[in-house]
């Protein structure tokens, strides 16, 4: 595959919370970048050309400057210090920031999971009936996180927002319903008015795309 080593290159699909955090960096961000789609659908993140860019065979993926950068979270990290955005101000911040990506990777991912057995792959009930305390627990604690404040982290919206939305984007589709969590749903619509936000439906792209914004 031909990379233009310069340009940011992002792998991922239109289904998956780990490439709609990336997407939304580099959305609200207003940066250009390239959008290569990897269809889950008929497994094309298990086909060798995508392996031999992320050997976990899973999306997101960002190549750029010639590396290859995978795990979301990871991503959402290379990309502040890259361009500077979403990066908190301090240096306790941008830990605390890189903490809650971590903590994210451990327990909103249950979230993830319920939507994911919910939605495209029925499971024993059993099943969910572990994940889904798991995932609400997961919830309460960023409901906790976020009461009085605007912002997981600082006084802005950093990668430590991104990451743990992005990850709980569809938590509806798992049949949590967001109204349970007051504080998370106040701070996802702040998330959602910034200019260049879109649900993933809308926002990542079905098929390859440039983007070049003015
Ligand atoms: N820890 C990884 C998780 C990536 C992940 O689970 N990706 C899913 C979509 S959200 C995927 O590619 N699933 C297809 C598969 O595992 O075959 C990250 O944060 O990037």
């Amino acid at each position: 595959m031909n990379l233009d080593p310069a340009r940011l290159t992002l792998f991922g699909s239109f289904t998956s919370s780990s490439s709609f955090k990336p997407m939304m960096f580099l959305s609200l961000s207003g940066l250009p970048f390239s959008f290569r789609t990897v269809n889950l659908k008929y497994g094309a993140q298990k086909e060798d050309w995508y392996l031999a860019i992320n050997r976990y065979g899973q999306v997101p993926a960002l190549a750029h400057r010639g590396l290859i950068v995978v795990q979301s979270n990871i991503i959402l990290d290379y990309l502040a210090r890259e361009t500077g955005c979403f990066l908190p101000e301090s240096e306790q911040d941008q830990w605390r920031a890189r903490e809650w990506l971590s903590w994210e990777a451990d327990a909103i991912t249950n979230v993830a999971k319920v939507r994911h057995y919910n939605r495209f792959r029925k499971v024993d009930p059993a099943v969910m009936d572990y994940f889904t305390p798991l995932a609400e627990s997961a919830l309460g604690v960023v409901d906790t996180a976020l009461q009085g404040r605007d912002w997981l982290v600082g006084d802005a919206c950093s990668i430590a927002d991104l990451g743990c939305w992005g990850r709980m984007v569809f938590m509806a589709e798992g049949g949590l319903d967001i109204t349970r969590w007051p504080n998370i749903e106040a701070w996802s619509k702040r998330i959602a008015a910034m200019p260049g936000y879109d649900h993933p439906y809308s926002l990542i792209p079905k098929k390859d795309r440039e983007f070049d914004p003015a």
